[in-house]
Parts: C-alpha cells; sequence; structure tokens
C-alpha cells in the first residue's frame, strides 16, 4: 500500500516545453543552440529546425496544462526554472522581473488546484554566456552566479515552493559536461581533473544553495537528483562483481557527497590513482556539509558490468553491456521494473533519508486516432504497462520499508526529448500535436493513460492491482 500522504505527479523541465526563448527578457540557454540533443553537435546560433525554441509552447498555454494536470489528481507538479529567464546573461547585476512575474504566475496556477510545485534550478539549461565566458561549472564564479539565482528564486517564491531540486542528473558530468555543467570546451579536450574541479563546483554550489534555501525559509526542503543507473555484474565473476561495484561507485559518488557531506573515500583513493587533485578552498569542506534533506533521482534503465573490456558497448550516459534477460524500448532503453525496486532499496538503505522518483517513464511513438465521441486519443496501453508494472515495483519497495514521498513520471505532457531533442518520443498522459517537423496546432488530446493514472491517483495506487 502506498502511505497515505503520496505525492503523486508528472515531471517537465523548461527548456524541453516552454518555448518562448526569447520572449520577456529571456536569454539563451545552452540548450536553444543544441538542436539534435544532448550529444548532437551545437550551431553557432538557434536554428529553426531547434524544436526546444517553441518546445510546447508552455509558456503561453500553462493554465490550460495546469488544469489537465489538476484533472488528473496531481499532487505535485516536478517543472523547472529555465536559470535565463531570471538571469538572462547569468552574470547579471539584477534578476530580470518579466522571467520571475512568469513563475509567479506559473505557482499560483498549481496553488488553485492544490499542486505542490517541485522546482529544479538547473535542468541542463545553464545560460549560453556562463558557458562560452566561464566555460560552466570549471569557472569557481559560475558557483556564485548559481547562488546567487538560487537565492532570488528562494526569496522570491518563499511561501509558494517548498521542495527543490538542485541540479538535474548531477552524475551525468562525467559523460556530459556541457549539458550537465555548462562545460563549453570540447568534452575530448577534458582530463578527468577538469572534469572533477567542474563536479566539485558543482558540488559546492549544490550545498551553498540547500544552506541558503534552510535560512530563506525553514519550510523548504531541498533534494539531490542522479540518474539512477543500477548496475548488475554481468556473471558471478569476481571481477565483474567488483567492476559493477567501481561502475556503482561513479555514480554513488554524488549522492554519497550531497546526502551524506563529505567525498567517500573510494574517491579519494581513485584521485590518488588517477593523479588528479581537487582545488578546494578554505571551508569548501564545510560548506559540503549542509547535506540534502531527501534523495530524488530518474530511474529508466539498469546496466551490466564486464570486466572484460570486449564486452562493452556504447550506451547512452556510459559504455556497459546489455542485460541479456530485457527487452529495450524503440529507442534501445533496456526496460526493467525490478530495478527500480533494487536501487530505492540501495539509496534507503544507504542513506537512510527520504526518497523522491522524480523521473521515470517510456517514450513511444504515439498514434492520435479517433476516439468514437467525436475527439481524438491515444490508445497507449503499452504507457499503461510500463508504468504499471514500475509501479507495482514502487508499492514492493514500500513494503520493503523504504521510505517514498512521491512519483513523478516523467513528461507527463508530450514535451521535447532531452536525448534526441525530438517531439515523436512521447512521454505523456497528455498528446500535444506537433511532430519532429515542428507541424501541428499544438493542441492537447487526452491519451488513455491520462484516465488510468487518474484512477491511480484517485485510488492511491489501489488500481494498480485491477
Ligand atoms: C532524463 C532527463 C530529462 C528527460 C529524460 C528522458 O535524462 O532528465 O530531461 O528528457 O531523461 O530522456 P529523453 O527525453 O532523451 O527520452
Amino acid at each position: 500500500m502506498f502511505p497515505k500522504n503520496f505525492m503523486w505527479g508528472g515531471a517537465t523541465a523548461a527548456n524541453q516545453m516552454e518555448g518562448a526563448y526569447l520572449e520577456d527578457g529571456k536569454g539563451l540557454s545552452i540548450q536553444d543552440i543544441l538542436p539534435r540533443g544532448v550529444a548532437g553537435p551545437r550551431t553557432e546560433e538557434p536554428t529553426p529546425d531547434n524544436l526546444k525554441l517553441i518546445g510546447i509552447d508552455f509558456y503561453h498555454r500553462y493554465a490550460e496544462d495546469i488544469k489537465l494536470f489538476a484533472e488528473m489528481g496531481f499532487k505535485v507538479f516536478r517543472m523547472s526554472i529555465a536559470w535565463a529567464r531570471i538571469f538572462p546573461n547569468g552574470d547579471d547585476a539584477e534578476p530580470n522581473e518579466k522571467g520571475l512575474a512568469f513563475y509567479d504566475k506559473v505557482f499560483d496556477e498549481c496553488h488553485k488546484y492544490g499542486i505542490e510545485p517541485l522546482v529544479t534550478l538547473s535542468h541542463y539549461e545553464t545560460p549560453l554566456n556562463i558557458s562560452k565566458k566561464y566555460d560552466g561549472f570549471r569557472s569557481r564564479k559560475t558557483v556564485d552566479m548559481y547562488v546567487k539565482y538560487a537565492e532570488t528564486v528562494f526569496k522570491r517564491y518563499k511561501g509558494k515552493v517548498k521542495y527543490w531540486l538542485t541540479f538535474n542528473e548531477i552524475n551525468t558530468i562525467l559523460s556530459e559536461p556541457y549539458i550537465s555543467g555548462g562545460v563549453w570546451t570540447d568534452k575530448k579536450k577534458l582530463s578527468l581533473e577538469d572534469k572533477l574541479q567542474a563536479i566539485h563546483h558543482e558540488l559546492v554550489a549544490s550545498a551553498m544553495a540547500t544552506k541558503a534555501a534552510h535560512e530563506i525559509d525553514p519550510e523548504n526542503k531541498v533534494g539531490c537528483m542522479v540518474l539512477a543507473l543500477p548496475v548488475y555484474p554481468l556473471t558471478p565473476d569476481p571481477a565483474d562483481v567488483l567492476k559493477a561495484m567501481e561502475m556503482n561507485h561513479n555514480n554513488l559518488l554524488f549522492t554519497d557527497v550531497q546526502a551524506r557531506g563529505y567525498y567517500p573515500s573510494y574517491t579519494k583513493r581513485w584521485l590518488k590513482e588517477q593523479n588528479a587533485k581537487i582545488v578546494m578552498e578554505d571551508g569548501d569542506e564545510e560548506i559540503l556539509k549542509n547535506s540534502v534533506d531527501f534523495v530524488s533521482f530518474s530511474y529508466y534503465w539498469s546496466l551490466c558490468a564486464s570486466a572484460d573490456p570486449s564486452k562493452l558497448k556504447e550506451m547512452y550516459f556510459s559504455d556497459a553491456v546489455p542485460n541479456p534477460y530485457l527487452k529495450a524500448t524503440d529507442w534501445g532503453w533496456q526496460i526493467d521494473p525490478q530495478g527500480l525496486r533494487y536501487i530505492l532499496n540501495e539509496f534507503y538503505e544507504r542513506y537512510q533519508k527520504p526518497l523522491f522518483i522524480a523521473e521515470n517513464g517510456l517514450g513511444a511513438y504515439d498514434e492520435l486516432v479517433e476516439d468514437g465521441n467525436g475527439g481524438y486519443t491515444v490508445n497507449d496501453d503499452y504507457r499503461i504497462d510500463f508504468l504499471r508494472q514500475h509501479l507495482l515495483q514502487v508499492e514492493q519497495a514500500v513494503e520493503d520499508g523504504v521510505d517514498i514521498m512521491g512519483y513523478t513520471s516523467w513528461g507527463c505532457i508530450d514535451l521535447v526529448s532531452a536525448s534526441t531533442a525530438e517531439l515523436d518520443k512521447r512521454y505523456g498522459y497528455i498528446y500535444v500535436d506537433r511532430n519532429n517537423k515542428g507541424e501541428g496546432t499544438l493542441e492537447r488530446y487526452r491519451k488513455k493513460s491520462f484516465y488510468w493514472y487518474k484512477k491511480v491517483i484517485e485510488t492511491n495506487g489501489e488500481s494498480l492491482h485491477e
């Protein structure tokens, strides 16, 4: 059984949905010149084939969308603030009032329906100027700019927002320093030491923001957010088991620092072996002690580790081995509902802090069809099945005794994908009429999963057993 006050909802990010990329004084973000997604090439200027420039036009349609979330019974709505709406260049002396006013309207709209906003401060959308001029989080100055931004929004939205996440999937900076840390320098030119320095800056920034959030409003609850990638050994060969442990360490390093407040010993060993040093300023270790109130994560797939390098394949965000027992989505992401129960237990045993599943979902091709009542819908039984399987495992973890605050499925309304910047990779309960070519009316339609999720929320998970 799910706890009584379980926070059911959905998750989004500003750059993937808002559009209005230059409206009301917004500056460019690193996403505005990334038309092919995470690993794609950057363009000199924003180009019309970048679907994020219009997104799903949430900037103008937020009231209609939040009303639909309310109709499903959402208790929480995860969204991010576009940093470049608040500080268009990142290093501006004063915030942009029009940007601040936009989020006031969004939060007011949420509260109208009793929906609690869960806000990510930085979701892969560093202001472009910070990236180009300072090389993102490679510079210590970016820490100050981030903290100034965080303090500005904590003060402005005091009483309206109490759940905050500091950085989206902070651990992806190891493989994708541009999207995750705003690092402009080509990643091939970065040494491990360069990356670890940027990571240190992000971790310090996160801890400083956590401290500020608590000082500005003791009601604030701050979480870290990682891409959860449970790594299983491919075989019982102890060498594979140790390889899995090492790969898990690469991700746990982040939650360890953010939830425990200090660098784990295995990282110290790693640094020594790699002959890498992190430059720390006086007081950094003290700052890191400002640990988070809860641990949140996205969960899409698990991986297998092998000590035999010839078995490794380049998979999204890591080199690993596909799991021979699992099927995959149309985008090759392996489907492993039990991995969710596994990782929930892992995190809870390790940190003993409340957990929040901030993302999970199925990206799939959908077909809009007539619903028989003069309207249109999508018969997305595949999505219902995916989500049901995962939620049943969440329930199992609750039974295991894991303290879980809530679940926000990714892309509760169709939006532009992060990895490939497509619109045809859909996650939503709500279909948005816009395709990969940018064609469509932007009209919204309720999918079959819309009614399914509404019932799940209404029955607090009981209907999963029907
Ligand atoms: C996570 C990101 C999201 C989101 C999701 C799904 O890594 O935090 O921004 O997009 O993955 O990925 P995609 O959109 O590439 O399917």
